[in-house]
C-alpha cells in the first residue's frame, strides 16, 4: 500500500513581552521531539536575523538605526516572507514547525506605537502568508510580566507600549485561539500547549498547508 507523506503542523506562539513564549517554545519542542515527533523551533525576526532584512532590523531594534515606522513595518513583513520557502520545505517534510511571534507582533507592535498605522494598513503586507494550525497566546497583565525582568534598553520594552500592544493582541484574536493564562506555572502552560499541539498535528497531518493567513 503507497503510504501518503504527511505534514508537519504550525504551531504558533504569541503574546507580549516576559510572558513565557521562548520558554514554552523551547519545551514544546523538546516534547515532541522526545514523544518522537519531528519538531523545530524557529523564531521571528529570532533564526532569520543573519539576513541582511534580519540585521536591518536588529539595527532598529536596538536603536542605531532610525526608520520610518511603515519602513520597519514592512521590513518586519519582508523578513516572513523570505522564511515563506524554508519554513514550507520543513513543514512538508513533516516536521512541526514551533514558531516564536510572527505577523500578530508584527500587526501589535506597529499598531500600538504612536504614529497612528491602523489595524488595517499593519495587516496587508502579510496577507496570504502561511497560517498557523494553532495559535497560543500567552497573556498576562504588563505589570505582572514587567516583575519577571526589568525591561531592557531595546526599542519596544516600555510598559505603555506594551500595554497597547496587549490591547491589539485582543483585537486580533481569532475565536480558535488558545488563550492562555501566562501568570500559571511554566509546567502548567506547558500542558496545556502540548495537549492541544498533539491534537492539531494529528487533525492537520493530512491537509494542504494553509497558505492563506487574513484572507
Ligand atoms: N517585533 C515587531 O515589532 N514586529 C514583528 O513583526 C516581530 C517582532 C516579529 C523582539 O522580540 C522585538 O521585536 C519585540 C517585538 C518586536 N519587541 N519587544 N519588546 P523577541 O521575541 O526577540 O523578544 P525576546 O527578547 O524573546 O523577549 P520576550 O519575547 O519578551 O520574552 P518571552 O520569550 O516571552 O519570555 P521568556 O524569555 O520565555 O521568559 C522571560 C522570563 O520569564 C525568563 O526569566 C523566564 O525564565 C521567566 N518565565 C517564563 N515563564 C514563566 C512562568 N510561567 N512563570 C514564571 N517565570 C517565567
Ligand atoms: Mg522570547
Amino acid at each position: 500500500m503507497l503510504s501518503r507523506m504527511t505534514r508537519g503542523a504550525f504551531i504558533l506562539l504569541e503574546g507580549g513581552d516576559r510572558t513565557g513564549k521562548s520558554t514554552q517554545c523551547r519545551r514544546l519542542v523538546e516534547y515532541l521531539q522526545g514523544a518522537g515527533v519531528a519538531a523545530q523551533h524557529r523564531r521571528f525576526p529570532g533564526r532569520y536575523r543573519t539576513t541582511t532584512i534580519g540585521k536591518m532590523i536588529d539595527a532598529y531594534l536596538a536603536g542605531s538605526t532610525q526608520l520610518d515606522d511603515r519602513a520597519i513595518h514592512l521590513l518586519f513583513s519582508a523578513n516572513r516572507w523570505e522564511a515563506v520557502a524554508d519554513m514550507k520545505a520543513a513543514l512538508q517534510k513533516g516536521i512541526t514547525l514551533v514558531v516564536d511571534r510572527y505577523a500578530y507582533s508584527g500587526v501589535a507592535f506597529s499598531a500600538a506605537k504612536v504614529s497612528g498605522l491602523s489595524l488595517h494598513w499593519c495587516k496587508q503586507p502579510d496577507i496570504g502568508l502561511l497560517r498557523p494550525d494553532l495559535v497560543c497566546w500567552l497573556d498576562m497583565p504588563v505589570d505582572a510580566a514587567t516583575q519577571r525582568g526589568a525591561f531592557g534598553q531595546e526599542r519596544y520594552e516600555r510598559v505603555d507600549l506594551q500595554r497597547r500592544v496587549r490591547e491589539y493582541f485582543a483585537q486580533l484574536r481569532e475565536p480558535d485561539w488558545l488563550v492562555l493564562d501566562a501568570t500559571q506555572s511554566v509546567e502548567t502552560v506547558h500542558e496545556a500547549i502540548a495537549q492541544h499541539a498533539v491534537d492539531v498535528i494529528a487533525v492537520c497531518q493530512h491537509q494542504p498547508l494553509r497558505e492563506d493567513l487574513w484572507q
